[in-house]
Protein backbone atom coordinates (compact mmCIF):
# COMPACT_ATOMS: atom_id res chain seq x y z
CA UNK A 1 0.00 0.00 0.00
CA UNK A 2 1.19 3.46 -0.52
CA UNK A 3 1.93 5.70 1.71
CA UNK A 4 0.09 8.65 2.87
CA UNK A 5 -0.28 11.54 1.10
CA UNK A 6 1.73 14.46 3.29
CA UNK A 7 -0.56 16.58 5.31
CA UNK A 8 -3.13 13.48 5.56
CA UNK A 9 -4.06 11.99 9.11
CA UNK A 10 -5.08 8.43 10.54
CA UNK A 11 -7.67 8.78 12.47
CA UNK A 12 -9.26 6.05 15.07
CA UNK A 13 -12.40 5.91 16.57
CA UNK A 14 -13.52 3.10 19.09
CA UNK A 15 -16.57 2.45 20.52
CA UNK A 16 -16.63 -0.33 23.15
CA UNK A 17 -20.00 -2.54 22.19
CA UNK A 18 -23.17 -2.53 24.47
CA UNK A 19 -20.86 -0.90 26.95
CA UNK A 20 -22.93 -0.84 30.57
CA UNK A 21 -24.40 -4.17 29.13
CA UNK A 22 -21.33 -6.07 27.78
CA UNK A 23 -19.94 -5.15 31.78
CA UNK A 24 -22.61 -7.16 33.44
CA UNK A 25 -22.96 -9.94 31.07
CA UNK A 26 -18.55 -10.37 31.61
CA UNK A 27 -19.57 -10.01 35.44
CA UNK A 28 -22.59 -12.44 35.42
CA UNK A 29 -21.87 -15.27 33.40
CA UNK A 30 -25.43 -16.42 33.38
CA UNK A 31 -26.39 -13.62 31.67
CA UNK A 32 -24.20 -14.00 28.76
CA UNK A 33 -26.08 -14.58 25.80
CA UNK A 34 -29.78 -13.02 27.61
CA UNK A 35 -31.90 -10.34 26.65
CA UNK A 36 -29.56 -7.98 29.40
CA UNK A 37 -31.24 -4.22 29.71
CA UNK A 38 -29.12 -1.83 32.10
CA UNK A 39 -31.08 1.24 33.65
CA UNK A 40 -34.15 2.34 35.72
CA UNK A 41 -36.73 -0.12 36.45
CA UNK A 42 -40.07 -0.63 34.43
CA UNK A 43 -42.14 0.11 37.40
CA UNK A 44 -40.11 3.35 38.43
CA UNK A 45 -40.86 5.50 34.92
CA UNK A 46 -36.75 4.15 34.32
CA UNK A 47 -35.18 4.47 30.75
CA UNK A 48 -32.85 2.26 29.68
CA UNK A 49 -29.38 3.11 29.80
CA UNK A 50 -28.25 0.51 27.19
CA UNK A 51 -29.36 -3.22 26.07
CA UNK A 52 -27.17 -6.21 24.79
CA UNK A 53 -27.47 -7.26 21.55
CA UNK A 54 -29.62 -9.82 22.49
CA UNK A 55 -32.05 -7.23 23.61
CA UNK A 56 -32.05 -5.55 20.44
CA UNK A 57 -32.81 -7.96 18.40
CA UNK A 58 -36.88 -7.24 20.11
CA UNK A 59 -36.04 -3.22 18.91
CA UNK A 60 -34.96 -1.95 22.48
CA UNK A 61 -32.71 1.35 22.41
CA UNK A 62 -30.87 3.33 24.26
CA UNK A 63 -33.06 6.09 26.21
CA UNK A 64 -36.66 4.19 25.57
CA UNK A 65 -38.65 3.83 28.17
CA UNK A 66 -37.89 0.88 30.26
CA UNK A 67 -41.78 -0.14 30.81
CA UNK A 68 -41.79 0.51 26.68
CA UNK A 69 -38.73 -2.05 26.38
CA UNK A 70 -40.12 -4.85 28.72
CA UNK A 71 -43.35 -4.96 26.63
CA UNK A 72 -41.07 -5.40 23.33
CA UNK A 73 -39.45 -7.85 25.31
CA UNK A 74 -40.88 -9.62 28.06
CA UNK A 75 -37.91 -11.71 29.06
CA UNK A 76 -35.11 -9.10 29.24
CA UNK A 77 -33.31 -8.89 32.88
CA UNK A 78 -33.20 -5.64 34.01
CA UNK A 79 -30.46 -4.60 35.85
CA UNK A 80 -29.10 -0.89 37.93
CA UNK A 81 -26.33 0.92 36.52
CA UNK A 82 -22.80 0.17 38.24
CA UNK A 83 -21.00 3.57 37.49
CA UNK A 84 -17.95 3.21 39.38
CA UNK A 85 -17.30 -0.31 37.75
CA UNK A 86 -17.43 1.51 34.31
CA UNK A 87 -16.15 4.07 35.40
CA UNK A 88 -12.91 2.09 36.13
CA UNK A 89 -13.45 0.05 33.00
CA UNK A 90 -13.41 3.25 31.06
CA UNK A 91 -10.05 4.24 32.55
CA UNK A 92 -8.44 0.78 31.59
CA UNK A 93 -8.73 1.36 27.90
CA UNK A 94 -8.08 5.19 28.19
CA UNK A 95 -4.82 3.80 29.22
CA UNK A 96 -4.68 1.90 26.41
CA UNK A 97 -5.29 4.16 24.14
CA UNK A 98 -2.68 6.85 25.29
CA UNK A 99 -0.12 4.39 25.32
CA UNK A 100 -0.34 4.49 21.23
CA UNK A 101 -0.65 8.31 21.05
CA UNK A 102 -0.98 11.29 23.32
CA UNK A 103 -3.67 12.49 20.90
CA UNK A 104 -6.84 10.91 22.37
CA UNK A 105 -9.81 12.69 22.72
CA UNK A 106 -12.28 10.95 25.05
CA UNK A 107 -16.21 11.66 23.74
CA UNK A 108 -17.66 9.37 26.69
CA UNK A 109 -16.99 6.29 29.05
CA UNK A 110 -16.72 4.23 26.25
CA UNK A 111 -15.57 5.99 23.22
CA UNK A 112 -12.72 8.03 21.70
CA UNK A 113 -10.73 9.65 18.96
CA UNK A 114 -7.05 8.93 18.19
CA UNK A 115 -4.66 10.32 16.09
CA UNK A 116 -2.11 8.30 15.06
CA UNK A 117 -0.61 9.68 12.01
CA UNK A 118 2.63 10.14 13.82
CA UNK A 119 2.43 6.54 14.35
CA UNK A 120 1.58 4.88 11.20
CA UNK A 121 2.95 5.45 7.35
CA UNK A 122 0.21 3.96 6.00
CA UNK A 123 -3.89 3.34 6.43
CA UNK A 124 -3.39 -0.21 6.14
CA UNK A 125 -0.96 -0.12 8.91
CA UNK A 126 -3.23 2.00 10.64
CA UNK A 127 -5.67 -0.58 10.19
CA UNK A 128 -3.22 -2.85 12.15
CA UNK A 129 -3.06 -0.27 15.02
CA UNK A 130 -6.53 -0.79 15.26
CA UNK A 131 -6.47 -4.51 15.97
CA UNK A 132 -4.11 -4.50 18.30
CA UNK A 133 -6.11 -2.25 19.99
CA UNK A 134 -9.05 -4.03 19.58
CA UNK A 135 -7.02 -7.19 20.97
CA UNK A 136 -5.41 -5.50 24.15
CA UNK A 137 -8.88 -4.23 24.98
CA UNK A 138 -10.04 -7.99 24.84
CA UNK A 139 -6.95 -9.40 26.88
CA UNK A 140 -6.95 -6.72 29.52
CA UNK A 141 -10.95 -6.10 29.96
CA UNK A 142 -12.52 -8.93 28.40
CA UNK A 143 -14.95 -6.68 26.21
CA UNK A 144 -15.19 -6.58 22.20
CA UNK A 145 -14.62 -2.72 20.87
CA UNK A 146 -15.75 -1.55 17.48
CA UNK A 147 -13.09 0.56 15.40
CA UNK A 148 -13.28 2.97 12.49
CA UNK A 149 -10.22 3.83 10.48
CA UNK A 150 -10.25 7.15 8.23
CA UNK A 151 -8.54 10.19 7.42
CA UNK A 152 -10.70 12.58 9.89
CA UNK A 153 -12.87 12.37 12.75
CA UNK A 154 -16.61 12.33 11.20
CA UNK A 155 -15.76 9.02 9.06
CA UNK A 156 -13.68 7.50 11.56
CA UNK A 157 -17.13 7.88 13.70
CA UNK A 158 -19.08 6.45 11.11
CA UNK A 159 -17.05 3.44 10.21
CA UNK A 160 -17.13 2.40 13.90
CA UNK A 161 -20.30 1.97 13.89
CA UNK A 162 -20.90 0.63 10.16
CA UNK A 163 -19.95 -3.11 11.45
CA UNK A 164 -21.33 -3.57 15.41
CA UNK A 165 -20.39 -5.44 17.41
CA UNK A 166 -16.63 -6.45 17.47
CA UNK A 167 -16.17 -4.48 13.91
CA UNK A 168 -13.23 -3.33 12.14
CA UNK A 169 -14.25 -0.58 9.22
CA UNK A 170 -12.00 1.49 7.14
CA UNK A 171 -12.89 3.95 4.79
CA UNK A 172 -9.83 4.94 2.49
CA UNK A 173 -9.97 8.84 1.02
CA UNK A 174 -10.63 7.12 -2.28
CA UNK A 175 -13.28 5.28 -1.43
CA UNK A 176 -14.96 8.19 0.99
CA UNK A 177 -16.87 10.25 -1.95
CA UNK A 178 -18.97 7.13 -3.09
CA UNK A 179 -19.62 6.08 0.64
CA UNK A 180 -20.66 9.82 1.76
CA UNK A 181 -23.07 9.69 -1.82
CA UNK A 182 -24.44 6.56 -0.27
CA UNK A 183 -25.00 7.81 2.98
CA UNK A 184 -27.93 8.65 4.22
CA UNK A 185 -28.69 11.84 5.84
CA UNK A 186 -29.74 11.01 9.59
CA UNK A 187 -25.95 9.65 9.50
CA UNK A 188 -24.36 13.12 9.31
CA UNK A 189 -23.10 14.44 12.42
CA UNK A 190 -25.31 16.46 13.48
CA UNK A 191 -27.89 15.80 11.83
CA UNK A 192 -31.07 14.90 14.57
CA UNK A 193 -34.62 14.09 13.54
CA UNK A 194 -35.59 17.70 13.43
CA UNK A 195 -32.84 18.26 10.87
CA UNK A 196 -33.55 14.95 9.18
CA UNK A 197 -37.35 15.89 9.06
CA UNK A 198 -36.78 19.19 7.44
CA UNK A 199 -33.98 17.51 5.07
CA UNK A 200 -36.73 14.80 3.69
CA UNK A 201 -39.26 16.92 3.67
CA UNK A 202 -37.08 19.09 0.32
CA UNK A 203 -36.71 15.55 -0.99
CA UNK A 204 -33.35 15.41 0.60
CA UNK A 205 -32.29 11.60 1.26
CA UNK A 206 -28.37 10.94 0.98
CA UNK A 207 -24.87 12.50 0.84
CA UNK A 208 -25.31 13.03 -2.57
CA UNK A 209 -28.21 15.29 -2.28
CA UNK A 210 -26.63 16.99 -0.11
CA UNK A 211 -23.85 17.63 -2.00
CA UNK A 212 -26.24 18.52 -5.44
CA UNK A 213 -28.04 21.00 -3.16
CA UNK A 214 -24.74 23.21 -2.77
CA UNK A 215 -23.45 24.82 0.27
CA UNK A 216 -25.36 28.25 0.04
CA UNK A 217 -28.77 26.78 0.19
CA UNK A 218 -27.55 24.64 2.65
CA UNK A 219 -26.71 27.86 4.75
CA UNK A 220 -30.07 29.40 4.09
CA UNK A 221 -31.43 26.93 5.38
CA UNK A 222 -29.62 25.33 8.82
CA UNK A 223 -27.50 28.25 8.99
CA UNK A 224 -23.58 27.57 10.18
CA UNK A 225 -24.51 24.14 10.40
CA UNK A 226 -25.78 23.68 6.79
CA UNK A 227 -22.10 25.01 5.53
CA UNK A 228 -20.61 22.30 7.85
CA UNK A 229 -22.67 19.61 6.44
CA UNK A 230 -22.06 20.12 2.79
CA UNK A 231 -18.77 20.07 4.06
CA UNK A 232 -19.22 16.92 5.48
CA UNK A 233 -20.67 15.95 2.96
CA UNK A 234 -17.90 15.99 0.37
CA UNK A 235 -15.13 14.64 2.69
CA UNK A 236 -13.81 17.32 4.71
CA UNK A 237 -13.45 17.66 8.00
CA UNK A 238 -10.73 18.96 9.19
CA UNK A 239 -11.59 19.47 13.19
CA UNK A 240 -8.31 18.55 15.25
CA UNK A 241 -8.42 15.77 17.34
CA UNK A 242 -8.42 17.28 20.80
CA UNK A 243 -7.37 15.69 24.17
CA UNK A 244 -9.09 16.42 26.74
CA UNK A 245 -8.92 19.77 29.03
CA UNK A 246 -10.28 20.37 32.38
CA UNK A 247 -13.94 20.26 32.40
CA UNK A 248 -15.71 23.12 34.43
CA UNK A 249 -19.36 22.20 33.14
CA UNK A 250 -21.37 19.15 32.52
CA UNK A 251 -24.74 20.93 30.09
CA UNK A 252 -27.00 19.87 27.94
CA UNK A 253 -29.50 21.83 25.75
CA UNK A 254 -31.84 21.60 23.35
CA UNK A 255 -33.39 24.03 20.49
CA UNK A 256 -37.34 22.94 20.31
CA UNK A 257 -38.84 22.05 17.54
CA UNK A 258 -41.87 24.71 18.03
CA UNK A 259 -41.17 27.33 20.15
CA UNK A 260 -43.49 27.01 23.52
CA UNK A 261 -45.55 28.71 25.67
CA UNK A 262 -46.64 26.51 28.04
CA UNK A 263 -45.04 26.11 31.25
CA UNK A 264 -45.59 22.27 31.74
CA UNK A 265 -44.34 21.49 28.74
CA UNK A 266 -41.23 23.59 29.57
CA UNK A 267 -40.71 21.94 33.05
CA UNK A 268 -41.46 18.11 31.11
CA UNK A 269 -38.07 19.12 28.96
CA UNK A 270 -36.51 20.43 31.58
CA UNK A 271 -36.95 17.26 33.60
CA UNK A 272 -35.49 14.88 30.25
CA UNK A 273 -32.14 17.71 30.22
CA UNK A 274 -32.22 17.17 34.08
CA UNK A 275 -31.92 13.49 33.38
CA UNK A 276 -29.11 13.58 30.92
CA UNK A 277 -27.16 15.69 32.78
CA UNK A 278 -27.38 13.10 35.69
CA UNK A 279 -26.46 10.76 33.38
CA UNK A 280 -22.99 12.28 32.82
CA UNK A 281 -22.68 13.45 36.60
CA UNK A 282 -23.09 9.86 37.34
CA UNK A 283 -20.38 8.22 34.89
CA UNK A 284 -17.98 11.06 35.47
CA UNK A 285 -18.32 10.30 39.47
CA UNK A 286 -19.21 14.10 39.60
CA UNK A 287 -21.60 16.18 41.67
CA UNK A 288 -22.39 20.21 40.69
CA UNK A 289 -22.49 23.20 43.14
CA UNK A 290 -24.40 25.56 40.82
CA UNK A 291 -26.71 24.64 38.29
CA UNK A 292 -28.04 27.37 35.43
CA UNK A 293 -31.20 26.93 33.58
CA UNK A 294 -30.62 28.97 29.90
CA UNK A 295 -33.35 30.31 28.11
CA UNK A 296 -33.93 31.65 24.35
CA UNK A 297 -36.57 33.38 23.82
CA UNK A 298 -38.21 33.57 20.08
CA UNK A 299 -36.08 36.83 19.72
CA UNK A 300 -33.11 35.19 20.13
CA UNK A 301 -32.33 36.97 23.07
CA UNK A 302 -30.26 34.52 26.19
CA UNK A 303 -30.76 34.57 29.47
CA UNK A 304 -29.43 32.13 32.37
CA UNK A 305 -30.03 31.99 36.18
CA UNK A 306 -28.40 29.68 38.18
CA UNK A 307 -28.87 28.68 41.86
CA UNK A 308 -25.98 27.90 44.50
CA UNK A 309 -26.41 24.79 46.05
CA UNK A 310 -23.53 24.08 48.66
CA UNK A 311 -24.08 20.24 49.24
CA UNK A 312 -24.01 19.87 45.72
CA UNK A 313 -26.49 18.04 43.10
CA UNK A 314 -26.45 15.03 41.16
CA UNK A 315 -29.58 13.90 40.67
CA UNK A 316 -32.66 14.68 38.43
CA UNK A 317 -34.49 14.18 41.36
CA UNK A 318 -32.83 16.75 43.18
CA UNK A 319 -32.11 19.57 39.99
CA UNK A 320 -36.25 19.35 39.32
CA UNK A 321 -37.21 21.49 41.92
CA UNK A 322 -34.64 24.09 41.85
CA UNK A 323 -35.39 24.05 38.19
CA UNK A 324 -38.95 25.06 38.99
CA UNK A 325 -38.67 27.63 40.77
CA UNK A 326 -35.39 29.44 38.65
CA UNK A 327 -38.06 28.62 35.74
CA UNK A 328 -40.65 30.85 37.57
CA UNK A 329 -37.99 33.52 37.81
CA UNK A 330 -37.71 33.65 34.24
CA UNK A 331 -41.41 32.67 33.16
CA UNK A 332 -43.80 35.31 30.97
CA UNK A 333 -46.72 33.41 29.65
CA UNK A 334 -46.39 36.56 26.96
CA UNK A 335 -42.92 35.37 25.30
CA UNK A 336 -42.24 31.90 23.34
CA UNK A 337 -39.29 29.83 23.92
CA UNK A 338 -36.95 28.32 21.53
CA UNK A 339 -34.46 26.85 23.91
CA UNK A 340 -33.81 25.69 27.26
CA UNK A 341 -30.49 24.37 28.71
CA UNK A 342 -29.69 22.51 32.03
CA UNK A 343 -25.97 22.94 33.51
CA UNK A 344 -23.79 22.16 36.35
CA UNK A 345 -20.77 23.60 37.40
CA UNK A 346 -18.47 24.38 40.07
CA UNK A 347 -18.02 20.57 39.79
CA UNK A 348 -16.10 18.54 43.06
CA UNK A 349 -16.21 14.94 43.69
CA UNK A 350 -19.14 12.44 44.71
CA UNK A 351 -17.05 11.68 47.36
CA UNK A 352 -16.75 15.74 47.88
CA UNK A 353 -20.48 15.56 47.73
CA UNK A 354 -21.17 12.99 50.32
CA UNK A 355 -18.70 14.56 52.98
CA UNK A 356 -20.18 17.40 52.55
CA UNK A 357 -23.46 16.07 53.35
CA UNK A 358 -22.58 14.09 55.96
CA UNK A 359 -24.51 14.76 59.13
CA UNK A 360 -22.74 14.54 62.05
CA UNK A 361 -24.77 12.36 64.25
CA UNK A 362 -25.05 13.85 67.91
CA UNK A 363 -23.01 11.22 70.37
CA UNK A 364 -25.88 11.90 73.00
CA UNK A 365 -28.41 10.02 70.61
CA UNK A 366 -26.31 7.34 70.08
CA UNK A 367 -25.95 6.18 74.03
CA UNK A 368 -29.25 7.10 74.93
CA UNK A 369 -30.80 3.81 75.96
CA UNK A 370 -33.35 2.56 73.23
N1 LIG B 1 -25.76 5.52 27.58
C1 LIG B 1 -26.80 6.00 28.39
N2 LIG B 1 -27.86 6.65 27.82
C2 LIG B 1 -27.92 6.84 26.48
C3 LIG B 1 -26.85 6.38 25.65
C4 LIG B 1 -25.79 5.70 26.24
O1 LIG B 1 -26.75 5.84 29.60
N3 LIG B 1 -28.95 7.48 25.93
C5 LIG B 1 -24.62 4.81 28.24
C6 LIG B 1 -24.83 3.33 28.22
C7 LIG B 1 -23.91 2.83 27.16
C8 LIG B 1 -22.78 3.83 27.18
O2 LIG B 1 -23.39 5.07 27.57
O3 LIG B 1 -23.47 1.51 27.43
C9 LIG B 1 -22.08 3.99 25.84
O4 LIG B 1 -22.97 4.50 24.86
P1 LIG B 1 -22.94 4.02 23.36
O5 LIG B 1 -23.77 5.00 22.58
O6 LIG B 1 -21.55 3.78 22.91
O7 LIG B 1 -23.76 2.67 23.37
P2 LIG B 1 -23.30 1.20 23.73
O8 LIG B 1 -21.83 1.11 24.00
O9 LIG B 1 -24.17 0.68 24.84
O10 LIG B 1 -23.68 0.39 22.45
P3 LIG B 1 -22.95 0.39 21.02
O11 LIG B 1 -22.53 -1.02 20.82
O12 LIG B 1 -24.00 0.81 20.05
O13 LIG B 1 -21.81 1.33 21.11
MG1 LIG C 1 -20.44 1.97 22.72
Amino acid sequence: MKNMHKGTRAILHLDLDAFYASIEQRDHPQYRGRPVIVGGTPDRRGVVATASYEARTYGVHSAMPSRTAQRLCPDAIFLPARFEVYRAVSQQIMMIFRQQTALVEPLSLDEAYLDVTDTVHTLEEATWLAREIKRQIWDQTNLTASAGVSYCKFLAKIASDAHKPDGLTVIPQEEAPAFLEALPIEKFFGVGKVTAAKLRGLGIQTGADLKHMGEERLRELLGKHGGQLYHYACGMDDRPVEPVRERKSVGKEVTLEYDIRNRGEMEHILEQLAHQVERRLLELGIAGKTLTLKVRWSNFELVTRASSQPQGFQLAQEMQPILRVLLSGLFDEKRAVRLLGVSASRLISTDEMRRARQVVTPSLWQEAPL
